[in-house]
């Protein structure tokens, strides 16, 4: 078993070069659909998916990859379903914004911004029922906030104290709009405590600080407790999707987001782990390599299988 650090530290890099790669693919045209990289937002999905079981649940959003890669989805068929290939987690059907994993507790991502919260609360709430102390952790950005699905999920949760944890990435923007614009709160953590939930701001790019406050959350729903929300402060190094021109914000701002790198961070915090560091930052980087030279190796679904899994297709046939 490796130490919380190294843990933290492979976790961050598998994201990092999975997006890296998922960019640079997409720049070159080999994948289709529309992609939203979460590169500088490593540390929440790292600390927080670090204090769960495989069989506690999350669900996730358009900007997911991270989420299910630190939950422990596999880089295989992730890549493969952004390559629209038959091994992929959907068949290669869905893309970035639909992966899910039911054996790796991931409920989904999800493209509707907000939806995945209420899918937490019935991940939690089938946990409550089946009192194994499972929990569900529900990812979302800011801009969820303003959504009522956000309000009347945190009710809800608080009136049955269901085991969910709220992480809310906060990383100022929702798609070209800054924070200031489209919320009227200052901080979402505030938010919790009408709901008379606990909830914390923290540093979304420090991975321990990160893990810290998840680990907390956790054991308070694993204790039956009820749920907590947790605002994670981070920034996305790049556009709201791939090929974003970003004129609502200026070179120095990313700048200055940049040398607040979660990985680098870590890094400076742990330097007796620099070799485990690098060690394990080769092997992610080559597990990508892999994941991308057997997706692009995997065959297309056949168009025989179009109509597999549409629920309404009976009277198309
Ligand atoms: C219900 C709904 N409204 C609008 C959109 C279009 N949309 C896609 S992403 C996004 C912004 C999301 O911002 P945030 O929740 O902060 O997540 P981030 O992209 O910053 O990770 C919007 C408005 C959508 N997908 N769903
Ligand atoms: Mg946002």
């Amino acid at each position: 078993m490796t130490d919380t650090e190294t843990r933290l530290y492979r976790t961050m890099a598998r994201i990092r070069h999975f997006e890296l790669a998922a960019s640079r693919l997409m720049a070159s045209g080999k994948l289709a659909g529309s992609l939203h990289v979460s590169i500088g937002q490593e540390a929440v999905a790292a600390g927080v998916c670090d204090t769960l079981r495989t069989s506690d649940y999350i669900t996730t959003t358009h900007r997911g990859h991270g989420h299910c890669i630190a939950k422990g989805g596999g880089l295989e068929p992730m890549m493969a379903e952004l390559f629209g290939r038959e091994g992929g987690y959907c068949g290669g059907r869905s893309g970035s914004m639909h992966i899910a994993d039911p054996r790796a507790g991931i409920l989904g991502a999800n493209a509707i911004v907000g939806a995945g919260i209420p899918i937490a609360l019935g991940g939690a709430f089938a946990a409550m029922r089946r009192g194994d102390h499972g929990v569900a952790v529900a990812f979302f950005g800011e801009g969820a906030v303003a959504q009522g699905v956000f309000h009347e999920s945190l009710n809800l949760a608080a009136l049955w104290r269901l085991p969910v944890v709220f992480v809310c990435e906060n990383n100022l923007y929702a798609e070209l709009t800054p924070v200031g614009v489209h919320l009227a709160a200052e901080r979402v953590a505030d938010l919790a405590s009408a709901y008379r939930i606990p909830a914390s701001q923290v540093d979304g790019n420090d991975a321990l600080a990160v893990r810290a406050e998840a680990a907390k959350a956790v054991q308070r729903a694993r204790d039956g407790d009820g749920p907590t929300l947790l605002e994670c402060m981070t920034y996305r190094w790049h556009g709201h999707f791939e090929g974003d021109p970003q004129r609502y914000r200026d070179a120095e701002e990313v700048q200055r987001w940049k040398d607040a790198d979660p990985l680098v961070k870590l890094a400076a915090a742990a330097p007796d782990r620099a070799d485990a560091f690098a060690r394990v930052e080769a092997e992610a980087e080559r597990e990508v390599a892999e994941a991308v030279e057997a997706a692009q190796r995997a065959p297309e679904p056949p168009p025989s299988s179009v109509l597999a899994d549409v629920y309404a297709a009976e009277g198309v046939r």
